[in-house]
C-alpha cells in the first residue's frame, strides 16, 4: 500500500480529519500523505489566552486527580499504540519496532507521571527560630510551551505534557512541521480521553501547528511560564535568550554529539549491537545517536573491520517492511546535511523518492572539522586512543554534552567515566549504548546542549515553582540572624 491510502486509513482510525495547508510528505516516498490547519500569530495568542484560563482553574485541582486525566491518556495511547505508532513510521520514516518503542515511551511517562501526581514532595527544613517551622511547597508553574522536533514526534509531547498535567499546567504543543499528522492524532486521543475525564478546564491541551513564525509567537508570549524546546544548537541558542529577555523559564534539549569508547576489557560481541543500534539506527537521527567511536588501538582493527561489515550487511529501506533496520532520511535537506559533512555518501535506491543513504564509517585521526559537529545522519567517526584519560579527554572535548558511553569490564575505568572527572555529559553509560534512554532517568545534556532536563527523575520541578514557607507557632518575634530590633 502507497504510504498515502496507508495514512487515510490510520487517520480515520485515529480520528484525525486531514485537511489545510501545512502539507505532510511520507520521507518512505516524498509523497503527500495529508494536510493540517496552520495557526496564525493572533491564534497563538488566543491559544495562550485559553491556556492562562485554564491555568487558573487546573492548578486547584488536586494533583492525584490531575493524574487521572494522565491515567486516560495513557489508556487511549495504549489502545492505539499500532495506529499511533504505524503513523509515526510513516510520517517520520522509523522502522516498525522504533514507531512502536516510541509509543511506549509515551504510556511509560504516563505511568511514572500518574505515580508521581500523589509524590510532588516538598522539604521541612529545620528553622534557626525557636517555635518555628520552614517548609518548601511546589506550586503549579503557569502555561508551558512545548516545541518538538520531527524525529521524536510524539514522545517528546508526552514527557512533557504528562508532567505538565500533574504538576498542574496547561500545555501548548508547536510539533515540527515536518510530522504535523502524528501530533493531530496525538490531540485527537488527548481529546478522547480528556472527553472521559469530564471537567478539564478548555485550553488545557491545546497545540498549534506551522512553522518557525508560530514557535516565535509562543516563545515570546509572556504568559508561557515554562518553554520546553527539543531541537538543533542553533535553534536553542536564540530561543534561550528571547525567553530569558522576558524571564521567562526555558529547558533546552538541544544538539548531541555523543560518543561511546570502547576499552581493551570490552566485551566486543555487546558493543557491536549497541554501535549498530546506537549509530544506524533511527538512520542516525536521534539526538542520542553514535557519531564518535573511540576505541583502544590495540583492538581497534578487529572492531572496524567487524562493523564496516555489519554496516555492509544492514538492510535498508522501506521502514515499514520487517527486516528493515535503517529506513529514509526526514528529506532531500538532510541528505545534502549528510554530504556536506561526508561527500562519498552513499545513497541508496530502495524506494523511488525517498532519501535512502547506507550508514557511513568514517576513520579519522584527529577531532577536528565536522567531527566537532552534529549531522543528523548516520556517519560515524571512529578515533583511536592508547591511555583513558585521552580517550575520556576526546569524549569531552566537544561543545555538546549530551550522551555518552564506555564498554569495559574494567571496573576502574568504569568508575573513572562516570565520575566527577569522567564523562561531563548529560548521560554516562556503562556497558549500553548512548541512546535509547529509559524515561526513569533525568534525559538532557550539558554545555551547547542545553541543560535542561525531561521525564524522569526530579525533571518535574522545572514545571512547577517553589514555595519557601516560615511559620511562627510561637508567642515571640525572634528575627533571624539574632537581629535585635525594637524600641
Ligand atoms: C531525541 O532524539 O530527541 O534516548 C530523544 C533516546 C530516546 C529519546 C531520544 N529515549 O534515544
Amino acid at each position: 500500500m502507497s504510504p498515502a491510502d496507508e495514512a487515510r486509513d490510520l487517520l480515520a482510525q485515529l480520528g484525525v480529519t486531514s485537511s489545510g495547508t501545512l502539507a505532510s510528505h511520507s520521507p518512505i516516498d516524498g509523497q503527500q500523505i495529508g494536510s493540517v490547519e496552520e495557526a496564525s500569530a493572533a491564534a497563538v495568542a488566543a491559544a495562550c489566552d485559553r491556556a492562562q484560563g485554564a491555568f487558573l482553574a487546573w492548578r486547584t485541582v488536586p494533583a492525584p486527580r490531575r493524574g487521572e486525566l494522565v491515567r486516560l491518556i495513557g489508556e487511549e495511547l495504549r489502545a492505539a499504540k499500532e495506529p499511533l505508532a504505524r503513523l509515526v513510521t510513516l510520517e517520520a520514516g522509523k522502522i516498525v519496532q522504533e514507531g512502536l518503542g516510541e509509543v511506549q515511551e509515551m504510556i511509560d511517562i504516563c505511568d511514572y507521571a500518574v505515580g508521581l501526581s500523589r509524590q510532588l514532595y516538598g522539604l521541612s527544613i529545620s528553622s534557626e527560630r525557636a517555635s518555628h517551622r520552614m517548609i518548601e511547597q511546589w506550586h503549579p508553574l503557569g502555561p508551558v510551551g512545548v516545541i518538538t522536533a520531527f524525529n521524536f514526534p510524539v514522545a517528546v509531547w508526552a514527557w512533557n505534557a504528562a508532567l505538565a498535567l500533574v504538576c498542574g499546567d496547561p500545555v501548548i504543543w508547536k510539533p515540527s512541521e515536518k510530522t504535523p499528522l502524528c501530533a493531530a492524532a496525538v490531540m485527537a486521543l488527548a481529546g478522547r480521553a480528556l472527553a472521559r475525564f469530564g471537567d478539564a478546564p478548555e485550553g488545557l491541551l491545546q497545540c498549534i501547528q506551522g512553522g518557525r513564525d508560530v514557535g516565535e509567537a509562543l516563545v515570546d508570549d509572556p504568559r508561557i511560564a515554562l518553554l520546553s524546546a527539543t531541537g538543533s544548537t542553533a535553534m536553542g541558542r536564540k530561543v534561550g535568550p528571547r525567553v530569558a529577555q522576558r524571564f521567562g523559564r526555558s529547558l533546552l534539549e538541544l544538539g548531541g554529539n555523543n560518543a561511546m569508547i570502547v576499552a581493551p576489557s570490552a566485551d566486543l560481541k555487546l558493543a557491536e549491537r549497541a554501535i549498530l543500534f546506537a549509530a544506524a539506527g533511527t538512520a542516525g537521527q536521534r539526538c542520542t545517536s553514535l557519531r564518535r567511536l573511540i576505541v583502544h588501538e590495540s583492538i581497534a582493527d578487529g572492531l572496524v573491520s567487524r562493523i564496516r561489515g555489519l554496516f555492509s550487511r544492514i538492510s535498508i529501506g522501506d521502514p515499514r517492511e520487517s527486516g528493515t533496520l535503517v529506513g529514509p532520511l526526514i528529506d532531500e535537506a538532510a541528505f545534502e546535511g549528510m554530504r556536506r559533512a561526508f561527500p562519498a555518501a552513499e545513497r541508496v535506491d530502495a524506494v523511488e523518492g525517498g532519501f535512502y543513504v547506507r550508514p557511513a564509517i568514517v576513520e579519522v585521526d584527529r577531532q577536528e572539522g565536522m567531527v566537532l559537529q552534529e549531522t543528523f545522519a548516520p556517519i560515524l567517526y571512529i578515533l583511536r586512543y592508547k591511555d583513558i584519560g585521552d580517550a575520556i579527554a576526546l569524549n569531552n572535548n566537544v561543545v555538546q554534552g549530551l550522551s555518552s558511553a564506555i564498554f569495559t569490564n574494567d571496573l576502574k575505568e568504569a568508575e573513572l567515566f562516570q565520575s566527577a572527572a569522567g564523562s561531563d555529559c548529560g548521560i554516562a553509560n556503562v556497558n549500553i549504548g548512548t541512546s535509547g534512554a529509559e524515561i526513569g532517568g533525568a534525559f538532557g545534556g550539558e554545555k551547547e546542549t542545553g541543560g535542561g532536563r525531561e521525564s524522569g527523575s526530579d525533571s518535574w520541578r522545572a514545571y512547577m515553582r517553589r514555595s519557601t514557607n516560615t511559620i511562627n507557632y510561637g508567642n515571640d518575634l525572634p528575627l533571624a540572624q539574632g537581629i535585635e530590633f525594637a524600641v
